[in-house]
């Protein structure tokens, strides 16, 4: 019959379409065109019984032939894609190991709490211990024990945010200390660090700040002792040799007072912008304890003396970092924030 005679080009094509088959789909495809249920060698076996009776068994053996040789053909390509299709897979799923890892993203501590525990270290190295205390306060921790007599000049200093007459946001952490002296006997070593508040906002100010104050009371306590801290103070937070200036100043808890420059950490004292040429920068208050606010914390004013600073936390952040912005610090940008690692 016609359709047998056919068989070895049938063969050959088929051949041919298995070698090029491009993936399992195509080839499973392929195998039902020949052994599906309208598949070409299925219908050729169905009509074996149609030959005359001597032609089936060569037919018969012949189709049996190209079965085989279809089904070896099939099964050998099918091994081949598969094994391909294994390959590919393992080069698209491979891991470059020399790539930089990810890292998590992490946070970390607010520069400006970055820069109070540097602080707090510093000074805990040399014997002071930290004190804390509310930032509600009264009238007589935050101004009168200070000082600062009713209607005194010196309030107006330091606008202040009140609940009522006697309820306010500390001004300073200076409460933090008569609260201590009031509360501990000398010899008295503290640095008090914390949130402050003062009714002003510029450029310069915000109405929220951070101070660290320091209190030295004992016996025979002098103002060289005030200034052989600061000086190492100072060399250690900023890492750098730095010259400082005393200058006479004004605090009603303290006296004498002073204010006190570093050389400029920009310019080395040279003149720049930041130190608006003057080689200098000013960064604390300081003085000797006023012996009047012995009385209200009963220490023995004639026996004890003591010697007081303060500094602003957000000032030596942006020196240190190199900030030319205090507004920075509180709006909580994260892409800016997470520059001060
Ligand atoms: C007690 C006695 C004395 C704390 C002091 C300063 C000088 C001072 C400013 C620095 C920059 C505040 O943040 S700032 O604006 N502080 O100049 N502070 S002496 O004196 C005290 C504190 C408590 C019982």
């Amino acid at each position: 019959m016609e359709a047998y005679s056919q068989l070895d080009t049938f063969l050959t094509q088929a051949e041919t379409d298995i070698q090029s088959a491009n993936s399992i789909e195509e080839l499973e495809s392929l195998r039902l065109a020949y052994f599906g249920k309208k598949g070409h060698i299925t219908a050729l076996t169905k009509l074996i019984g149609k030959l005359p009776a001597q032609d089936r068994p060569a037919t018969g053996k012949k189709l049996s032939n190209a079965r085989s040789q279809l089904q070896t053909s099939l099964e050998t390509k099918s091994e081949k894609l598969r094994e391909k299709t294994r390959l590919e897979r393992l080069a698209s799923e491979k891991v470059d190991v020399t790539l930089p890892g990810r890292r998590a993203a992490s946070g970390g501590p607010h520069p400006l709490s970055r820069t109070m525990f540097r602080m707090q270290e510093i000074f805990s190295r040399v014997g002071f211990d930290i004190a804390v205390g509310p930032e509600i306060e009264d009238d007589y921790h935050n101004f009168e024990a200070l000082n600062f007599p009713p209607e005194h000049p010196a309030r107006a200093m330091q606008d202040t945010f009140y609940f009522h007459d006697n309820l306010l946001l500390r001004t300073h952490t200076s409460p933090v200390q008569i609260r201590y002296m009031a509360n501990n006997k000398p010899p008295i070593r503290i640095v008090a660090p914390g949130r402050v508040y003062r009714c002003d906002s510029d450029i310069t100010h915000t109405p929220m700040f951070h101070q660290l104050e320091g209190l030295v009371v004992d016996e025979s306590t002098t103002f060289a002792d005030l200034k052989g801290v600061l000086e190492y103070f100072v060399q250690e937070f900023f890492e750098q040799d730095l010259k400082l200036r005393f200058r006479p100043s004004y605090f009603p808890f303290t006296e004498p007072s002073a204010e006190v420059d570093i050389s400029c950490v920009f310019c080395k004292g040279d003149g720049c912008n930041v130190c608006k040429r003057s080689g200098w920068l000013e960064v604390l208050g300081c003085g000797m304890v006023h012996p009047a606010l012995y009385s209200n914390v009963d220490i023995d004013a004639e026996r004890f003396a003591g010697y007081a600073f303060g500094m602003g936390v957000e000032r030596f952040t942006m020196l240190r970092y190199g900030v030319d912005d205090l507004r920075i610090f509180f709006k909580n940008d994260l892409e800016m924030l997470s520059q001060f690692q």
